[in-house]
């Protein structure tokens, strides 16, 4: 057993000397499927929506703008060092997961809400929470309407296969009010649908559903009724049995938090390479091997933050602009949800 083991040092030994490797380093595996799958090809698919204002909408040049989009592209910085080495993979509420489980995307952040029954059905798990919404309705303000409750017999526009669908179903049977679903199942169609009212109203995540207000023409001829009837914590989804793909999706996260909870952002993070505040250098890989122990270059928070910005950078580039508050979306300090565990 000795032998072997010495004569392959050595060779490897000669190898390094001469200045080649036996594997190059991209193809070297990691322990992770995914993480190699996304090293060879260069590039990370991640699965979106297929256009929320705020969360995944191409611009005028066709760049995919939002939360999720930047979400996306943060892995990307993180993993490839390149935040721009990404495809965005348009997905519908209905095939979202099969994306996922195939193998066809990498990571789906796609406003989904993290649910038992999703976690624990579909071989799928959340790596982590990006907005914390609720569902709500959107109606027209000429009808008058001043809360849910005042929908008896109403029609409601809805995706099908959405928690949404659910949570209306849900809260009507215990209101003790009858409405009827209208079930939609593409974007454009759904809220065409409701435009030109086949529906009374149009339920979903109120934060697609005050994204969608913000961005019509005469956006007083919308209401957002006050009721918010569930937990819809969205976030971002990986397969199950990636422990090391689960942990970066997670980290990259968490490294978007600790940026904004420390005020390291886009603006000033080369300045804050000579800091000497501990966790500021250990989240910008100048101490500890944080990002070498994900399987990642030391620099993966520097690359995200530099690239796409820390959290609260991201979260106001795509939610504030559209004038939604920003509530329990706030980082924990500051009263909100997100909050990142050490860094160390
Ligand atoms: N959070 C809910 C709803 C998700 C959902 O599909 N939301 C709508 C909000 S508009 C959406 O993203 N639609 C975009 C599309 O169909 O491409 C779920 O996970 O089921």
């Amino acid at each position: 057993m000795i032998r072997p083991t010495i004569a392959g040092g050595l060779f490897a030994g000669f190898l390094l000397s001469a200045g080649l490797s036996a594997t190059p380093a991209a193809a070297q595996p990691t322990g992770s499927a995914t993480l190699d799958a996304v090293r060879a090809r260069g590039q990370l698919v991640c699965g979106v929506s297929t256009g929320v204002p705020g969360f995944s909408l191409p611009d005028s040049q066709g760049v995919w703008r939002g939360l999720d989009a930047d979400s996306c592209r943060a892995i990307a910085a993180a993993v490839l060092g390149d935040a721009n080495k990404i495809k965005f993979a348009p997905l519908t509420t209905q095939n979202r997961f099969t994306a996922l489980q195939s193998g066809e995307i990498d990571v789906l952040i796609r406003s989904t809400t993290w649910t038992l029954g999703r976690e624990a059905n579909l071989g799928l798990e959340f790596a982590g929470v990006n907005y914390y919404d609720g569902t709500g309705f959107l109606v027209k303000t000429a009808m008058g309407v001043k809360s849910a409750k005042e929908m008896d017999g109403a029609t409601i526009c809805v995706q099908p296969g959405t928690s949404t669908e659910l949570a209306i179903a849900d809260y009507y049977r215990v209101n003790k009010i009858k409405y009827t679903p209208v079930l939609i199942e593409n974007l454009a169609e759904i809220q065409s649908a409701f435009l030109s009212g086949r529906c009374d109203a149009y339920s979903t995540d109120s934060s697609a559903l005050a994204t969608f207000r913000a961005t019509q023409p005469k956006k007083e001829d919308f209401v957002l009724l006050p009721e918010i009837i569930s937990k819809e914590p969205l976030g971002a989804m990986v397969r199950k049995g990636d422990d090391k793909w689960f942990d970066i999706v997670r980290w990259t996260y968490f490294a978007e938090v600790t940026g904004e909870e420390l005020g390291v952002n886009q603006k000033n993070v080369d300045q804050m390479l000579t800091s000497t505040t501990p966790d500021v250098r250990r989240l910008l890989g100048l101490e500890g091997d944080l990002g070498k122990a994900l399987g990642l270059d030391n620099k993966f928070a520097f690359n995200i933050i530099k690239q796409v910005g820390n959290f609260g950078e991201i979260w106001d580039r795509s939610i504030t602009v559209l004038g939604v508050p920003r509530g329990i979306n706030n980082i924990w300090n500051k009263g909100g949800l997100h909050y990142a565990p050490p860094m160390r």
